[in-house]
């Protein structure tokens, strides 16, 4: 095998150039046999092997930087820069992440994981690289979904203005994680579809420059003429009108012509834009047939196909998907949107439900949450579906243009608390502590399925912002009936006079184990499902103290740091009651296995049990 020599860019470059497809094929199958057991981003990475194989055998990286946009299609960079034989552990709890890490190694020039920011770092490091007086190579690759997110475009607007060299690399593969939406995708497709027009490009541009000009108001107006007919007739205008020389488009799987091309580019002294088309699941086929399903996979079987896992089991996003279609039945007012997560959110079946209240924005997070501001200020009322980490983005949006306007706009945030095998990145553990700075914002949490979908139906009555918190995973329906939510109201679901557990979401069911393992302690503990972490139930939780000698342990799967567990101490300051806050540390958290991450954070039914016990019931 090629690759078994292969440890580092040095070792690619003393390949012949003929002897790299062969190299492409033994990466794929590496990728491929990976992903099965792992689980990962397997068609995103399929589609830029001979990209990336082109970008080492021409850049001298990790002098030379690029930036993966992403970076969840990183795995070709990682086996080529001396990550090949970690490889089998990528997306374990302690192996190498499933996207770029600069923990990991000096190739990764930066930590991504959240989209469309490859360019503006791109740019502020070849701006670095000139005040110093240095000459290397700056590479962004970023794809067409990414590129249509608000901080690409931006960073594209100002790249014009800089001037430095840079080279950006467009990975088109027609798709984002769903189909691409937008005016710019529109506008890709029309280039991808005439890719003859990169050979007339030149000759276009030579036959316009040859008119003469002729006096000031003709020579303006034929300049005018001019750009009028190129933005026709070549590929590319709109990247040229911001600055960029535009390259392509070209076969990005062709290795022999991506090496041409990006020797090309960089001899070139400004902003580059390069246009590669790839194939998303390029070498497999059932990630080429469906590379929505393929983006990002569980492990599978290689032969069918087919997850190894049974997957049907019930998840929180299900449990939304059905009620919110439930719900859009009764009112025709609730519009749904997603930025660029279709699926992942649970808002295919809206989508085919009701297309005309569906709106699939793109990666554009700050967008979706100020469009639903536009739709609630004109009487609809919009549910937005984020995950956690991205909804990072639009907290201002959140801030100004929904709460501060006292619009009945609803967040249903998904994958909230320990994500897993995403790492860093997508935790989505913070959310409670910067959404509970927003003034007149009802946050709550879900214990269960069924309390999901009380809390959607309370959430359309009221007219007011707010945001619902779950994880994906759905542990188990609470052995209690759901009694009607009330704004800012909790509810007891296990008597009990030692302590009281005042736990939120996703962790009520694990207070409920501790409690009955403390009760074969003989200690009581009471259970309080708190149900709101904005605006909390200071009534019930001041009671609780009192009925439990002021032993209180909150429970929360988000950052101890302004978050639901402090907030109550600050209730109970004046109390006297002693408030233990179970909650996770104040930290970015690694890739790993959710119960397993849990457990060493503190929260899982053994871990309370001992926080209690230490506490107050030494033996
Ligand atoms: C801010 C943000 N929103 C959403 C995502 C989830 N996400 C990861 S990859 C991806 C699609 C990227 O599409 P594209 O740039 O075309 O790359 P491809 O996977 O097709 O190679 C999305 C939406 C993210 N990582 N960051």
């Amino acid at each position: 095998m090629i690759l078994d020599n292969i440890n580092s860019p040095q070792d690619l470059k003393a390949l012949p150039i003929d002897k790299l497809p062969e190299l492409a094929q033994e990466i794929r199958e590496l990728i491929i046999s990976t992903t099965a057991e792992n689980g990962g981003h397997l068609a995103p990475n399929l589609g830029v092997v001979e990209l990336t194989i082109a970008l080492h055998y021409v850049f001298d990286t990790p002098t030379d930087k690029i930036i993966w946009d992403v970076g969840h299609q990183s795995y070709t960079h990682k086996i080529l820069t001396g990550r090949k034989d970690k490889f089998a552990t990528i997306r374990q709890e302690g192996g190498i992440s499933g996207f770029c890490a600069k923990n990991e190694s000096e190739y990764d020039c930066f930590t991504t994981g959240h989209s469309s920011n490859s360019i503006s770092l791109a740019m502020g490091m070849a701006e670095a690289r000139d005040q110093r007086g240095e000459d290397n190579k700056i590479i962004a690759v970023i794809g067409d979904g990414a590129i249509s997110g608000g901080m690409a475009l931006e960073a594209l607007n100002h790249a014009g203005d800089i001037e430095t060299p840079l080279l950006v690399i467009l990975n088109d593969n027609e798709m984002s994680i769903n189909h691409n939406v937008g005016a710019l995708n529109s506008y890709l497709s029309h280039i991808r579809s005439h890719p003859k027009y990169s050979k007339a490009k030149n000759n276009v541009h030579h036959a316009l420059d040859r008119i003469p000009w002729l006096g000031k108001h003709l020579a303006n107006f034929i300049s005018g003429f001019k750009n009028g007919i190129k933005s026709l007739l070549v590929p590319g205008m709109f990247f040229e009108y911001l600055g960029f020389t535009y390259l392509g488009p070209t076969d990005g799987h062709n290795i022999k012509e991506l090496i041409e091309i990006l020797r090309q580019a960089a001899t070139i002294q400004r902003p580059v834009l390069l246009h590669t088309i790839t194939v998303k699941g390029k070498g497999y086929e059932p990630a080429e047939q469906h590379p929505y399903n393929w983006h990002g996979v569980e492990p599978f079987d290689i032969a069918t196909g087919m997850p190894k896992k049974n997957n049907l089991q019930l998840t929180y996003t299900s449990a939304f998907s059905e009620s919110i279609m439930g719900l859009a039945e009764e009112d025709e007012n609730i519009i749904a949107i997603t930025a660029a997560m279709t699926d992942g959110t649970g808002l295919a079946g809206f989508k085919k439900k009701f297309p005309g209240r569906f709106y699939d924005v793109g990666i554009a997070e700050q967008h979706a949450v100020t469009f639903a501001a536009g739709l609630a200020n004109a009487g609809k009322k919009p549910v937005v579906a984020i995950y956690s980490a991205f909804i990072q983005r639009a907290y201002d949006q959140i801030m100004e243009d929904v709460c501060l306007q006292k619009l009945p706009v609803i967040f249903a945030i998904d994958r909230a608390g320990i994500v897993g095998n995403d790492g860093y990145t997508h935790q989505g553990i913070y959310d409670i502590s910067f959404l509970r700075t927003i003034p007149g914002l009802t946050i709550m949490a879900p214990a269960d399925a069924r309390e999901l979908r009380m809390m959607l139906r309370f959430a359309v009555s009221t007219e007011q912002p707010v945001a619902i918190r779950y994880p994906k995973a759905l542990d188990r329906e609470l052995p209690v009936t759901i009694s009607e939510i009330e704004l800012g109201r909790a509810t007891i679901i296990r008597e009990g006079s030692d302590l009281c557990f005042f736990a939120l979401g996703s962790m009520v069911s694990v207070a409920l184990d501790a409690a009955a393992l403390l009760a074969q302690k003989g200690i009581s503990a009471q259970v309080v499902n708190a149900r709101f972490a904005a605006p909390i139930d200071d009534l019930t939780l001041r009671n609780c103290a009192a009925n439990c000698h002021g032993r209180i342990i909150t429970v929360e799967e988000n950052v101890q740091e302004g978050g639901f567990g402090v907030a109550c101490q600050m209730i109970l300051a004046h109390n006297g009651a002693q408030v233990v806050v179970a909650a996770l540390p104040h930290t970015f958290i690694p890739q790993g296995c959710r119960e397993h991450q849990l457990d060493m954070m503190g929260l899982s039914a053994e871990r309370l049990v001992e926080m209690a016990c230490n506490n107050w019931f030494k033996e």
